[in-house]
């Protein structure tokens, strides 16, 4: 059975509304998943560990009787990752080594400058004392991402990593532990769901408090995430994985095929879209597609997705497909042409731009080094990937000199005044110089 991917042409009188269909994501939570959630966190404050148990046996089937049950142990975490076949084991030791190595250039550090008169500005940055990172059992529950969450807290500075998981029926992935292990979290918890958020952002006899929550979940932790925000810091509310490849048609078309399946495999809701000005080699990527699909485990998944919310855009020249990216804000962009730096200054909107004909966005996904949580549905617009920058907070730092405070008491106080503030204007005229 061939598969109805869309063809559009960027010339079609309705295009622009199609697009705006195809693109349309709401990740809005129902009123009813709402109220669930704002019933579980309060439980979970009040009960503290009792909520959390009740729950995880209710909701995992997790046969834990005893809170400690959930709790996973550094020789556990050990043992999953000696458990693993070494060529995982390296492979994720090899991963591991090159996030690390990417996001230590993304440490940013504290700064100062004096002024003529002695009077000192700057800024001082620090990690986060506590990080929570979530990671999601069953079909997206990933390694990789582990790593992705938990490294640039490390290479931050962050003391204490709390890991959630939810192990359904009581079964953990060990490839999720040994990655943990890996990576030094502190601890690790078998518990998910909204009970997990709101253990993290509240506090229980048994989890620490944390001071932000990260990582990817499905839509009631998305919604406790949401409603817990305040209380705490989180990272974003990530929507399904995108991907748009923007192709030249000199790159083989099976691995272009490959890359659009790549995104569409994590689930049915996920968006892989290809744009061009060559119309053959559209026609060549879609023989491939339909080639390619009986060959994919998660074929089911790839079809749904790429016929739901996948699309094959002919364009009239490269600059409608710059175009195209810009308006589309991608999660992850391909540009498999032949000189991906030329389009760079072009760029406003993409989460990961991937550059040239060898560069697969799945080497994105588990090892070239940038993080994989990037912002999608189009939130590439405003917000950056998750990285070290998302752990370190600063704080602001001024010291006044005695001709400093003369200075700026001044200026102060006349402002003050203006705001009939007295013991503003007064506290900063005090330093004045009589
Ligand atoms: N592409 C996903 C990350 C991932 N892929 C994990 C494979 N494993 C984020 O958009
Ligand atoms: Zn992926």
């Amino acid at each position: 059975m061939t598969l109805a991917i869309r063809r559009l042409k960027a010339s079609d009188a309705d295009f622009n509304a199609t697009l705006d269909q195809l693109l349309a994501w709401e990740g809005v939570s129902s009123h009813d998943v709402q109220q669930r959630v704002d019933d579980i966190i309060q439980q979970v404050r009040v009960q503290g560990d009792t909520a959390v148990l009740a729950y995880t046996q209710q909701f995992d089937r997790h046969p834990a009787t005893d809170f400690n049950a959930l709790v996973v142990s550094q020789q556990q975490l050990e043992a999953a990752f000696h458990s693993l076949p070494q060529a995982r084991r390296e492979a994720l030791q090899a991963a591991a080594d090159r996030v690390t190595a990417y996001h230590e250039h993304q440490r940013q550090g504290s700064w100062e400058y004096t002024e003529a008169d002695g009077t000192l500005l700057g800024q001082q940055v620090v990690p986060l004392d506590r990080v929570g990172v979530y990671v999601p059992g069953g079909k997206a529950a990933y390694p990789s991402s582990v790593l992705m969450n938990v490294l640039p807290a490390k290479v931050a500075g962050v003391k204490e990593i709390i890991m959630v998981a939810p192990a359904p029926g009581g079964e953990l992935n060990p490839l999720v532990l040994g990655a943990a292990w890996l990576c030094g979290v502190t601890r690790v918890f078998a518990i998910g769901g909204a009970q997990a958020v709101a253990a993290l952002a509240y506090g229980t006899e048994s989890v620490p408090p944390v001071d932000k929550i990260v990582g990817p979940g499905n839509i009631y932790v998305a919604t406790a995430k949401r409603a817990v925000f305040g209380k705490v810091g989180i990272d974003m509310i990530a929507g399904p994985s995108e991907i748009l490849v923007v192709g030249d048609g000199q790159t083989d078309p099976d691995w272009i095929a490959m890359d659009l399946f790549s995104q569409a495999e994590h689930d049915e809701d996920a968006q892989s879209i290809l744009v061009s000005w060559d119309a053959a080699w559209l026609d060549q990527v879609e023989a491939s597609i339909n080639r390619l699909l009986p060959e994919m485990e998660r074929a089911d998944i790839i079809r749904t997705s790429l016929e739901s919310r996948g699309a094959l855009i002919q364009v009239a020249s490269e600059a409608e497909a710059l175009d195209m990216i810009n308006r589309i804000a991608p999660e992850h962009l391909e540009l498999s042409v032949a000189d991906p730096k030329a389009w760079l200054p072009g760029i406003r909107h993409a989460g990961a731009i991937f550059m040239g004909r060898y560069t697969a966005e799945a080497v994105g996904d588990y090892c070239a080094g940038p993080n994989h949580v990037l912002p999608t549905s189009g939130t590439a617009r405003f917000s950056s990937p998750l990285g070290v920058y998302d752990f370190q907070k600063r704080s602001s730092l001024i010291f006044c000199s005695a001709e400093g405070a003369d200075t700026l008491g001044r200026i102060a106080g006349e402002l003050a005044d203006g705001e009939s503030l007295t013991a503003h204007a007064r506290s900063a005229r005090y330093r004045v110089k009589r």
